[in-house]
């Protein structure tokens, strides 16, 4: 399996890799946004999703190591893409961040991620996963909010798959959601689903914070999202996750 090597070595020996997804506004194709996801080149195993390593590398305490990895190659990428691309550039790059990377200094190490790539806090933007726990966030809160004063975003991600109290909606200083790809799957065909991306895109409208559907496979979800009132939008329909060469290509022929 994937654990003979520890994460910790995997991030000494360079074999963690970046992949970049788009994020559109559906109603002129304008990408708003980049998502960094990781991906492991193992050495025998070659390219392994987040599933195959990130619950190991959580058990054994990692993922600090990796989200600080991840914040500071998405970071210099994103100064590299702003610096050729010019008007080109998406405005954000929206980074992971798990639960214990959030318990942790995190408004340090993003002000040193910042500080190394030279780019500025409104060009960065992290998810927070809707699994952190109550106490997590209720702790990190003073933190996010330093984070939210130096212009970086923050975001509620896989909306509808954990345990979010409502409260923490209208507490944490939040900049938008991302509505689980579960739902997103069922909205076309599935009345519970739809039910509750319908939920989501209220509540965000409500709290006048961005909404943006992950996922998207079809036009026809989209067309139902866009009658949802949701305009940002993610997924294999839209744009897969690529490394930065190729993603970089796609913005220059964009323009
Ligand atoms: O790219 P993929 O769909 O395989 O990612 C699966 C999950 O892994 C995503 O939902 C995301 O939350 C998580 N993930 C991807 N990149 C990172 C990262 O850099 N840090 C953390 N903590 N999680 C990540
Ligand atoms: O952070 P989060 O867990 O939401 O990460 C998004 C994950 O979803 C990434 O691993 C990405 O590769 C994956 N993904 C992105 N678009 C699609 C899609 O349209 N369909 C499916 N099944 N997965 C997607
Ligand atoms: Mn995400
Ligand atoms: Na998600």
């Amino acid at each position: 399996g994937a654990s003979d090597l520890s994460m910790r070595d995997a991030i000494r020996d360079g074999q963690l890799r970046l992949f970049y997804q788009p994020i559109v506004d559906v109603r002129d194709g304008a990408i708003v946004g980049i998502e960094a996801l990781v991906r492991w080149l193992h050495p025998r195993l070659g390219l392994l999703a987040p599933e195959r390593f990130l619950p190991e590398a959580n058990r054994a305490g990692h993922v600090p190591d990796l989200d600080r990895w991840v914040l500071n190659q998405a970071c210099a990428d994103m100064a590299a893409i702003v610096r050729d691309h010019d008007g080109q550039a998406p405005p954000r790059m929206n980074v992971n961040v798990s639960a214990a990377t959030l318990a942790l200094s995190i408004d340090d190490h993003v002000a040193a991620a910042l500080a190394a790539s030279g780019l500025p806090g409104n060009r960065l933007a992290l998810e927070i996963s809707e699994d952190a726990d109550l106490e997590t966030l209720s702790k990190a809160m003073p933190r996010l909010e330093k984070l939210r004063q130096a212009g970086v975003g923050l975001v509620l991600d896989d909306m509808g798959s954990g345990s979010t109290s409502l409260r923490y909606l209208s507490r944490l200083p939040l900049q938008g959601l991302k509505i689980d790809r579960t739902f997103v799957g069922g909205v076309v065909h599935n009345t519970g689903d739809y039910t509750v991306v319908k939920l989501l895109a209220d509540l965000a409208h409500g709290l006048g914070i961005g909404v943006t559907a992950e996922g998207v496979e079809t036009p026809d979800q989209l067309a139902a999202l866009l009658d949802l009132g949701i305009h940002s939008a993610q997924g294999f329909h839209l744009g897969r996750p690529q490394p930065l060469e190729a993603f970089a290509a796609k913005l220059a022929s964009a323009g």
